[in-house]
């Protein structure tokens, strides 16, 4: 079993959730997100579910928070909601959303919990997605603006700030494949959101910085890419995945350029000027954040870009389908380090498990969760032990929470909600980490 004295001194360990996948956006006077209409949509999101009500963190906060503190975690990992700030996205302010995240803030510094902010974790405004969203390029000084005044109002406390969360999701995910808001399937639509969402990314920074805000980091997510077989194809279609998946982002942050083989696919989609755009989106950060789940099979196929598919892995999954691959963590942390953020702190700040758990007498016993938080915890370790600079790692999730288009069903959490009474169920995952912390 991991105990916290496996990892250097000053290691930290936090949780982590999201706004939109755990507040509960019909209360405080939060405006309408692009979440809200895509549930709204039949055949978008698993019974049609949405956040409305999520988890009631809107009002069980301090419950929470002491979850957090008595797991014994350093930090907690949270997202404000850029609808609960701002309901139109931009102009008139929600006093009552401020308020509720300057309270949740405060909350955290009076239990001794480092507060790490992410400023978008995926509900756009839908007044914004009206005006085209991540396809319109003014996103990027909406998005600053919106920094601005939330970080206003929280800079002085927050212990580090992630401007976007997970941005191949933000683009790809949702306006190529069409698998989250606002479900668009178009290659030119893709090119545009990928490369506004980096540029949203730099521009915000670029503002924080101005007004004296420190320690910004970015978060992307990465998936290994297993090519299928030996064969040539399969090789290419391997390595278009990585590309498109995980080297645009990190190329463009930390090499000013995006990928010879996207540039290739994408040139006629990518907005005008494009090219002029690196110095904003290759502003300096302090520390990188990396998401890590899984890994795809991938297989060529004849079609269009990116003519591949993925097929089905050999190894035991997670209630998602995802293969439990702890060695893709450990490449991409070797990966990060040695091609792209060189000496800066790295964080695991997503990484974790779903797992259909029950509740059974009182308690959840989800062995399958420690095991494979086990499994990762040793990757991270070995990382540190080749001399990458990785200072931190947080669990996704805090509790079981609303996964997007798969609504309640995944669970997620080291805490067990049940989604009709709200009642909170700590796991036997999250008592092993709470025996581990305080060892
Ligand atoms: O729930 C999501 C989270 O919002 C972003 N990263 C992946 C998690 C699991 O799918």
């Amino acid at each position: 079993m991991y105990k916290r004295s496996d990892f250097p001194d000053g290691f930290l360990f936090g949780a982590s959730t999201a706004a939109y996948q755990i507040e509960g956006h019909s209360f405080g006077g939060a405006g309408r997100t692009h979440w809200d209409d895509f549930a709204a949509t039949p055949g978008n999101v698993v019974r049609a579910e949405d956040g409305a009500v999520a988890c009631d963190h809107y009002h069980r906060w301090e419950e929470d928070l002491d979850l957090i503190r008595d797991g014994g975690f350093d930090a907690y990992r949270f997202s404000a909601s850029w609808a609960r700030v701002l309901p139109e996205g931009r102009g008139a302010v929600n006093a009552e959303g401020l308020d509720f995240y300057d309270k949740l803030v405060d909350g955290m510094l009076e239990r001794g919990i480092k507060p790490m902010l992410t400023l978008y974790h995926w509900e756009l405004p839908s007044a914004l997605a009206d005006l085209g969203g991540w396809r319109n390029r003014d996103v990027a000084s909406w998005f600053a603006d919106y920094a601005e005044v939330l970080m206003g109002r929280l800079g002085d406390r927050i212990w580090k700030t992630a401007t976007i969360n997970e941005l191949w999701c933000v683009s790809f995910l949702s306006h190529f494949l069409g698998i989250h808001a606002p479900g668009v399937r178009d290659i030119r639509a893709a090119a545009r959101a990928m490369h506004h969402v980096m540029l949203a990314h730099g521009t915000a920074t670029q503002a924080l910085r101005a007004m004296g805000v420190g320690d910004i980091g970015a978060v992307c997510n990465f998936t290994y890419a297993q090519p299928a077989s030996g064969s040539p194809e399969d090789i290419e279609a391997a390595a278009t995945f990585d590309d498109y998946y995980n080297n645009f982002f990190m190329s463009g942050f930390f090499h000013k350029k995006y990928p010879e083989r996207i540039v290739t696919a994408m040139k006629d989609h990518l907005p005008a000027g494009w090219q002029d755009d690196f110095d904003v989106i290759g502003t300096p950060v302090d520390w990188l954040g990396v998401n890590y789940y899984t890994r795809e099979i991938i297989k060529a196929v004849d079609g269009p870009w990116p003519a591949h598919t993925s097929i089905e892995g050999p190894l035991p999954k997670t209630q998602m389908g995802w293969e439990i691959y702890p060695e893709g963590l450990l490449h991409f942390l070797r990966r990060c380090h040695t091609d792209y953020s060189g000496d800066l702190p790295l964080y695991v700040t997503e990484n974790g498990m779903a797992n259909p758990d029950l509740v059974i007498d009182g308690k959840v016993d989800d062995v399958v969760r420690i095991d494979y938080l086990a499994r990762h915890f040793d990757a991270a370790k070995q990382a540190i032990a080749e001399g990458v600079p990785l200072e931190g790692y947080f669990v996704w999730s805090l509790m079981d929470n609303y996964e997007w288009a798969l609504g309640y069903e995944k669970r997620f959490g080291l805490i067990h909600v049940d989604f009709d009474t709200l009642q909170r169920t700590p796991k036997a995952s999250y008592l092993a980490l709470q025996a581990a912390l305080a060892s």
